[in-house]
């Protein structure tokens, strides 16, 4: 059981996926307040030395450390569809928390909902199930997960239990417009730079159905953007009238390349990312390719993809 693992653990590392987003960060932020409780150590971890500024507001970010503890003996995954997302190994028990349709339940132990629309969902339903009492704290950080994964409540997969959820954790202290602010409004004068440069050198492909952007890694020096700051065009072209995916390749610093798809649903962005090693959702999938040669592995998605569009 989970719990017995949690409360027989002496030093927890909260996992926070590579490039970390709300949901990942925000679910590892809440079971942060919630350990704290207890006499025992715990460390918010993530591998990426730059996380995106935008995540400042959740409670405990500066905990935040990419140094893993040598005396952890657990370790608690949020949002990881994928052993590889977590960027470490480390031989001790591990809990994968988490909602990615991909997920294959490499944990010891798994606590796995593919209906929730995020990770915090998982993470408050672990909370309620178990008695745990959620504070303004662990409320703000599950809000900012549930927020960003439906997309500010505007993927149809939004249920009623979506909103039941938003309102409760609303009454426990979660503040909406100061979530909003800063994950939507608050931007760096090097996204607003890198977006008009990929707008400008987007492609669009297959009659006009993909939409394709590129970032070598010059872009980001010329810019000073981070990948999430870049990663922002991909919804902006699935919102051109005939577009149905968006891809974005990113060119690796030490070899190959990283790569995002998003979908409006008619293409498996999971499916297609798994053919590749990696995977998310229907919507919203990726991977990452260390093999050397980045412009191979660019043609060598690019025809797969395009395929789906014959
Ligand atoms: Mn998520």
């Amino acid at each position: 059981m989970p719990l017995s693992l949690i409360n027989s653990s002496h030093h927890i590392v909260l996992i926070a996926h590579t490039n970390p987003d709300a949901d990942s960060l925000g679910s590892a932020c809440a079971f942060y307040s919630y350990l704290i409780r207890f006499q025992k150590k715990v460390t918010l971890f993530c591998v990426s030395k730059e996380i995106n500024p935008n995540l400042g507001f959740l409670p405990w970010f500066e905990k935040l450390t990419d140094r893993f503890p040598d005396d952890a003996d657990c370790m608690i995954s949020f949002d990881c569809g994928s052993y590889g997302r977590l960027g470490i190994e480390k031989e001790i028990p591990l809990i994968n928390i988490d909602h990615h349709v991909s997920n294959d339940f490499y944990g010891t132990l798994n606590i796995i909902n593919t209906d929730a629309i995020s990770t915090t969902e998982v993470v408050y339903d672990f909370f309620v199930t178990n008695d745990i009492k959620i504070n303004g704290k662990m409320a703000l950080s599950l809000y900012a997960g549930l927020l960003d994964d439906s997309r500010c409540f505007s993927d149809p997969e939004c249920s009623l239990k979506t909103f039941d959820l938003a309102h409760a954790l609303i009454k426990s202290g979660a503040d909406h417009s100061r979530c909003v602010e800063w994950l939507y409004q608050r931007r760096s004068l090097a996204s607003i730079r890198v977006r008009s440069v990929l707008l400008k050198e987007m492609k669009l492909l297959a009659d006009g159905r993909l939409a394709v952007f590129e970032v070598p890694l010059s872009l980001l020096e010329e810019t000073g953007a981070i990948i999430s700051e870049c990663k922002k065009v991909l919804d902006e072209a699935l919102g051109i009238r005939s577009v149905h995916a968006s891809i974005i390749f990113f060119e690796h610093p030490l070899g190959g390349l990283k790569v995002s798809l998003r979908s409006n649903g008619t293409l498996d962005a999971s499916r297609i990312m798994g053919l590749f090693g990696g995977g998310g959702h229907v919507k919203r999938a990726g991977t990452r390719l260390k093999q050397k040669n980045y412009s191979e592995l660019v043609e060598n998605i690019m025809s797969v993809i395009t395929k789906e569009f014959v």
